[in-house]
């Protein structure tokens, strides 16, 4: 009976040992960014841009201009979410699209001049 008490002791030592050693904890985290755009043609490169390791998912609203990230918060910070959608031409409430990013976008893509097509 002891010698039981002893094992299960043990057990939960080594337990104890194993999870606390466990490399890089994943953290998942949801996150909401403002991102201008104008229309679907937007919504398919904002998402396809953050199509990238450590994005589980961008889902990007073209009425409300909200974008929904989900990513791995262990792995990358938010800024570089911002970076990568403003590198594609898009402003969001963090990080402004360069001016030569914003002119290789469509005419209709064009929101900073109010551009809206129909979607
Ligand atoms: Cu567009």
């Amino acid at each position: 009976m002891k010698n039981k008490i002893k094992i299960i002791g043990m057990l939960a030592i080594l337990m104890a040992c194993v999870s606390f050693n466990m490399p890089n904890k994943r953290k998942i985290v949801t996150t909401t960014i403002k991102v201008e755009g104008s229309c679907g043609m937007c919504k398919d490169r904002i998402e396809e841009a953050l199509d990238v390791k450590y994005i589980c998912k961008a889902i990007w609203n073209v009425d409300s201009e909200n974008l929904v990230v989900k990513y791995r918060a262990d792995k990358m910070d938010e800024i570089q979410i911002h970076n990568i959608v403003a590198g594609v031409g898009h402003d969001t409430d963090k990080v402004k699209a360069t001016d030569k990013s914003y002119a290789n976008l469509p005419g209709c893509c064009r929101y900073r001049e109010g551009a809206k097509c129909g979607h």
